[in-house]
């Protein structure tokens, strides 16, 4: 992974952000998400990489494309061989009523680096570099803020904690309202809400709660170029889940997997945004046919995060016109 290939991968997320944004507030998430698969899977065709999805859109019997074990890219004798973890729209609900923060994403490690987290649920807490060493799964909420809190210098009221709206999070909820911190309650999208923890100016120290697994092992790749921590747990609905678990090739599915379990690098991340939230703005719809995104970048490498701003012109990309 020598080549910067994320600067190559954005041209990939782009493609999806731009065709499931025409489904937005649409109340179609179905659609939406299939102009993003097919975005994705289309653009992943001109990469000159050898990978292959090991965190897609599902097992191979129910996604039929960009399924786990699907082979992308133009390979080739100089095409480096990769896993990918990607989420074509990352908020579906998001997208189809025009809500806060849905993103297209792609993370990309070496062969081998990436946990094969099963389609499940998974216990998470996030932070930034800032508060990166004080946070530990095992612990209670409120020790979590209070260090948090105590390694970023501020009064436990001024850090914001990010939470999954959710029936399942009540106690969680009561527990960090109790200790005086806000909250940023999210009807869904927690992996750009995870990676919002480590960009200073988003607002968001600290994300908790439960969201889905694969999704936290795209979090942990964000966070792992961030120099932020990640922390998660599986969470099983079913029996058939752990069997699936231990199927994928996951050992001890019932411990704390710290952010090098779930990826350790050198690894690459890559989002853009659909519908606008804290982390990245969404796509917007000029005059003249042209459309303008906002990507990050970044790889753990060099720790380098590049922001894109690009403005597409759709008469030229045919594909992109009507999103249909
Ligand atoms: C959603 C979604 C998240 O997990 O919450 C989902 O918003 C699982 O939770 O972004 P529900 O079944 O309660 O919706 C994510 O997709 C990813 O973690």
């Amino acid at each position: 992974m020598d080549r910067n290939l994320a600067l190559e991968f954005v041209r990939i997320t782009e493609a999806a952000a731009l065709a499931s944004s025409r489904w937005m507030g649409r109340g179609d998430e179905k659609a939406a998400d299939q102009a993003a698969v097919d975005a994705m899977r289309r653009a992943f065709n001109s990469l000159r990489i050898d990978g292959t999805v090991v965190i897609g859109e599902g097992e191979r019997d129910e996604a039929p494309m960009l399924y786990i074990g699907e082979k992308v890219g133009m390979a080739g004798p100089d095409a480096p061989s990769v896993d990918i973890a990607l989420d074509p729209l990352e908020g579906t609900t998001i997208c189809a009523t025009g809500g806060v923060g849905a993103i297209s994403v792609i993370a990309v490690a070496e062969r081998g680096r990436f946990l094969h987290a099963p389609d499940t649920y998974m216990d998470k807490i996030a932070c930034g570099p800032g508060a990166a060493g004080s946070i530990d799964i095992d612990a209670p909420p409120e020790a979590n803020i209070r260090a948090v809190a105590k390694k970023l210098g501020k009064d436990i009221s001024d850090v914001t904690v990010v939470i999954l709206n959710r029936p399942r999070h009540e106690k969680l909820i009561a527990e960090v309202r109790k200790t005086g911190a806000r909250i940023h309650l999210i009807g869904d999208g927690d992996v750009s809400a995870a990676v919002a923890t480590g960009v200073v100016d988003s607002g968001i120290d600290l994300l908790l709660g439960v969201g889905g697994a694969p999704e936290g092992v795209i979090s942990a790749a964000a966070l792992t170029c961030l120099g932020g921590d990640f922390q998660g747990r599986l969470k099983f609905r079913s029996d058939e889940e752990r069997a699936r678990a231990t199927r994928m090739g996951v050992s001890e599915i019932d411990r704390a997997f710290r952010m090098t379990d779930l990826c350790h690098g050198p690894v690459m991340f890559v989002a853009t945004g659909v519908t606008s939230g804290p982390l990245l703005k969404g796509v917007s719809f000029l005059p003249n046919h042209r459309a303008a995104t906002h990507s990050i970048v970044m790889r753990s490498a060099t720790g380098t995060v590049r922001t894109i701003e690009a403005t597409h012109d759709l008469a030229r990309k045919p594909a992109t016109m009507s999103g249909r």
